[in-house]
């Protein structure tokens, strides 16, 4: 349940945070023709696929309120939802979807309905389009302490009606929508809200899943990937160790550490021990982000995030991230937004509209596209390119300014200083010349950015001036000139 089942054993998730599955079946296709940076292979992590409670102005947030497992809400139907799956293990892209289990919708008048028409009666506790009834739910009381772990797992969160997964007929109907999406050929989950349902009880719907559908392209025998949602920062009564036993974990320490580095806040000469070293979870239980859709807009843990909005430190710690061997990585793709409960780009009757995609290969309409950019697309080639190597040639200016290589693969240099870099340093790679992914990219032959030689003891001149758009430079092996 750790392995995300990536064709070639790759291990980057970009999330699609609420897009539309006929889009996200183009961007498969499209996504693998982008130029410039061979063959780059990701999954994609959707939004959640099952019937939402319909919420006045339709912020983002509706669909973490489940009304049923139909499959059908503003991204698609159950029939769009195939066609993408199938289009896009086809193309080699893995679906992974947000699983919302841990509850159903919040208050709302009864007869309030759902995305696919179903009706809600909050009042007698019963979402007849499943069906739940009271006997499904806990008893009636709201978190409100994160040092009390029973009131974490059987309270409502933010008054969201909580499951009782101790009830057989609970664990029935949720494994039969999670085994209904594996035969339709998805890869596996994010468990959301985890922390708020006892372990023992989330272990028992995992083991329940199917393998995944061999006629989607799995190998016999895959188990569904697993990452849960659970936010620890150390010091709560619910701990990540009651976890590692069913799938890997959001590890939050990861993204806010990086944050406080590429802020200047601590100097980047320190993440030369980065990892475990800085109390994070075994890398191989772990699923590390720089932001995630809670994060970005100060719900869940928000605060000092880096975002799309401050791009250049946040392509930094994105490419920190992708150049350091560490868990499994996953990009934030995100939509333009002012007000933190705004939804997705959308016309006037709701309907989500679609990204719109750039000669430059950038999106519009609304649409950030981070997983489109350059300088972090390139950085996910990097990271295929470097598969299996250690850090190696460690560099640093006793502050601000750090450099290493991936084994004989790869080498990239960061600089948060003030003042320019301009060092020869080691950068392990064979002698030649190599085009910099990050200025610019290897297109037919042709760097478009920097080039770099690299000499035949290894060593290169290497210059990062402080005016430059971009922090980071980064060479490896498939991008030999
Ligand atoms: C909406 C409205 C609510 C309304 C509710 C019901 O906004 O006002 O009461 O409907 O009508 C999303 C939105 C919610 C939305 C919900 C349902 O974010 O605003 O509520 O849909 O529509 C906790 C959970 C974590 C959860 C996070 C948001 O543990 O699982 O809250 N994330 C997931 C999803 C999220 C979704 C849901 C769950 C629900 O990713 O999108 O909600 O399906 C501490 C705890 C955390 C806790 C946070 C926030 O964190 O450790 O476990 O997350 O508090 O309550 C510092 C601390 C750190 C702390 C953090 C934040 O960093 O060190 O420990 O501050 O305070």
């Amino acid at each position: 349940t750790k392995n995300p089942h990536f064709s070639n054993g790759r291990d980057v998730i970009v999330h699609l945070f609420e897009w539309k599955w006929s889009d996200i079946a183009d961007e498969c296709e499209r996504f693998l023709a982008l130029k410039g940076y061979g063959g780059v292979q990701v999954g994609f992590l959707v939004s959640p696929p099952n019937e939402n409670l319909v919420i006045k102005n339709r912020p983002w947030w509706e669909r973490y309120q489940p009304v049923s497992y139909k499959l059908v809400t503003r991204s698609g139907d159950e029939a769009a939802f195939r066609n993408m799956v199938t289009r896009c293990n086809n193309a080699g892209v893995r679906i992974y979807v947000d699983a919302v289990i841990n509850h159903m919708s919040s208050i709302a008048e009864d007869g309030s309905y759902g995305t696919a028409g179903s009706q809600v009666f909050y009042s007698n506790q019963s979402w007849p389009a499943v069906p739940y009834n009271s006997a499904d739910f806990h008893a009636d009381c709201v978190v409100t302490n994160y040092n009390d772990a029973a009131n974490v797992r059987n309270c409502k969160l933010v008054g969201l009606a909580d499951l009782n997964h101790a009830t057989e007929w609970v664990r029935e109907k949720i494994v039969e929508y999670m085994n209904h999406l594996i035969d339709i050929g998805v890869a596996g989950f994010r468990i959301d809200a985890a922390k708020h349902m006892w372990p023992r009880d989330l272990k028992i719907i995992v083991n329940r899943l199917k393998n995944l559908n061999t006629d989607q392209g799995f190998a016999p025998n895959s188990r569904p990937f697993i990452y849960q949602e659970v936010i620890y920062l150390g010091h709560e009564a619910t701990n990540v160790s009651e976890y590692t036993g069913i799938g890997r974990i959001t590890e939050f320490k990861y993204g806010l550490e990086l944050d406080c580095c590429f802020r200047g806040n601590n100097a980047l000469k320190w993440l030369t021990s980065w990892g475990e070293a800085w109390g994070l979870l075994t890398s191989s239980d772990a699923l590390v982000f720089i932001d995630n859709h809670d994060n970005q807009r100060g719900h869940g843990g928000g605060g000092s995030i880096l975002t799309h909005k401050t791009s250049k430190p946040y392509k930094m710690a994105t490419a920190f991230m992708l150049a350091y061997p560490y868990g499994i990585t996953r990009i934030m793709s995100s939509f333009a937004f002012d007000n933190s409960d705004a939804g997705p780009p959308a016309d006037s009757n709701g309907n989500i509209t679609s990204p719109m995609i750039n000669s430059d290969d950038t999106c519009g309409n609304g649409w950030i596209c981070e997983h489109r950019w350059r300088q972090i697309y390139n950085m996910v080639g990097f990271r295929n390119a470097v598969k299996g190597t250690g850090v190696r040639n460690w560099w640093d200016n006793n502050n601000n300014q750090i450099a290493f290589s991936r084994g004989s693969a790869g080498f990239v240099a960061f600089n948060l200083d003030r003042q320019d870099l301009k060092q020869t340093l080691q950068t392990g790679l064979p002698a030649g010349t190599y085009c910099d992914v990050i200025s610019g990219s290897l297109k037919d032959g042709r760097c478009t950015g920097k080039i770099i030689t690299v000499n035949s003891d290894g060593t290169a001149y290497i210059e990062i001036l402080n005016s430059e758009e971009d922090g980071v430079l980064a060479i490896h092996v498939n991008a030999k000139l």
